[in-house]
């Protein structure tokens, strides 16, 4: 019997079975159809051509919090990809990373993700499969989990950082993909700056406003030092969580590749006229967007900003952690690494490079078929995190956010995503979240293809 003949039963009242609430479940599931394909439509570069990217057939995915979804992701590229739903506690099966949770989707074909968003916030939807190719082409979307209630902002404005690498031609510089000096350096660094994927863009905004900020940085892996205009700012979210109270913030915010912000900007009433935002880079502040401010909205001096509500996030267990494990990151250039396990053979440092692995996580390269740790779901973990490197990294775990202490940060903010300095040693911890296999990776995405990857296995 068809879905269709089946629900005509069951409206009438004529049919009640068992499976016939998970039939109008599915049947009413909302579904959204996100086709990947090349694009030619940025006009970022110098030369005044358009750019060709790798997109979606939209720019932005708004999901709302509780509410499962289907979005049925269609290959129209001319290569294998996957989607992987940044910070978002997905089931493992739908986490998107290739060669761990699914296969890659071929070309022309498609794969059905079934999501339902546990959390408000910002969060990112970008591919997991050759991805320091397929970032640095694009291939990703800002993911807004709308709350419940809309929050009391006069005006929301999504930040989306990113830097490309254009060639002479004014299109993407495609050949020094894959360059391994790069990698093992800082990794990837394009040479021009962009804001939701536009050059230089004039935001609008009137003086007296209330503006709710979403940043996000999604280059491959440039940390982004951004400089807002010298206004009351607050943090009221970091990598999708809210703080319980909104955190007055002044000077620069960084953000390492994957990170997220929502911030509270107050505009006062005298600012009419443009404002510059910065990306302080080490020589010398670029401008990446001009907010344009007009007359004023009449607005009389602001109270501090509400907290957004608590996403449904479970605290950490003052106990004893159940497990307890040192994660030494070495290599890159200037490292000492000079032997590491690459798919299960111990390799010297010139049969690594011959490899592309450079850089080793407690001792291993690449992603090892046993798991740095497994756990039970509810039990707590503490990974502490040691940089032995020469090289700042930006450390992502999937499904989980961990509370650090980290000295990059204030404390109580919870993080998907952790910038670490060269030297730094960070303990996290976290509760063990859905079953599965977890990745835990390097951001700069270079030094993922290069090394820098594990995960974690979860099972009751
Ligand atoms: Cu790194």
């Amino acid at each position: 019997m068809k879905r269709r003949d089946l629900l005509k039963l069951s409206a009438a009242g004529l049919l009640a079975v068992p499976g016939m609430a998970l039939a109008d479940r599915i049947a009413e599931l909302p579904r959204l159809r996100l086709e990947l394909r090349r694009e030619q439509r940025h006009w970022f570069a110098p030369s005044g051509d358009p750019v060709a990217l790798w997109g979606a057939n939209r720019d932005l995915l708004r999901l709302h919090q509780h509410q499962p979804i289907e979005i049925e992701v269609i290959n129209l590229l001319p290569e294998p990809t996957t989607l992987h739903w940044h910070g978002m506690r997905v089931d493992n099966a739908m986490d998107g990373v290739s060669g761990l949770t699914q296969a890659p989707i071929p070309p022309g074909e498609r794969f059905l993700y079934r999501l339902t968003p546990q959390d408000a916030g910002t969060f990112w939807a970008h591919a997991h499969h050759r991805t320091y190719e397929q970032l640095a082409h694009g291939l990703y979307l800002p993911l807004i989990v709308e709350e419940a209630e809309p929050y009391a902002a006069d005006r929301e404005q999504l930040l989306v950082l990113d830097d490309w690498r254009l060639g002479r031609d004014g299109q993407l510089d495609t050949g020094s993909l894959g360059n391994l000096h790069e990698w093992a350096h800082g990794g990837r660094m394009g040479n021009i700056l962009t804001v939701n994927r536009q050059h230089r863009p004039r935001l609008g905004a009137r003086a007296g406003e209330r503006v709710r900020l979403r940043l996000l940085n999604a280059a491959n892996a440039r940390i982004m030092v951004l400089q807002l205009p010298e206004w009351p700012i607050w943090i009221l979210a970091k990598d999708g969580q809210p703080l319980a109270t909104p955190r007055e913030h002044k000077g620069p915010l960084v953000l390492s590749p994957a990170e997220r912000y929502d911030l509270v900007l107050d505009i006062p009433e005298d600012a009419e006229g443009g404002h510059s935002l910065y990306h302080l880079a080490h020589d010398r502040p670029l401008e990446t967007a001009l907010l344009q401010v007009s007359g004023s909205a009449g607005t009389a001096a602001r109270p501090a900003p509400a907290p957004l509500p608590a996403n449904p996030l479970a605290s950490l267990p003052a106990r004893a952690p159940d497990h307890h494990l040192q994660l030494d990151m070495t290599g890159g250039a200037m490292g000492s690494l000079r032997q590491a396990v690459y798919r299960g053979q111990m390799l010297g440092i010139d049969a690594l490079v011959q490899q592309r692995q450079i850089w080793a996580f407690n001792g291993v390269a690449g992603l090892p078929e046993q798991p740095l740790l497994r756990a039970r779901p509810g039990e707590l973990v503490e990974i502490e995190l040691h940089n032995d490197t020469r090289w700042p990294h930006g450390m992502h775990l999937h499904g989980h956010h961990f509370l650090a202490e980290s000295g990059l940060y204030p404390s109580g903010l919870w993080h998907d995503t952790l910038l670490m300095a060269r030297g730094d040693r960070v303990p996290i911890r976290f509760v063990a979240g859905n079953e599965g296999r977890w990745l835990l990776h390097c951001h700069m995405i270079e030094h993922q293809v290069s090394g820098m990857v594990s995960w974690i296995d979860i099972r009751a």
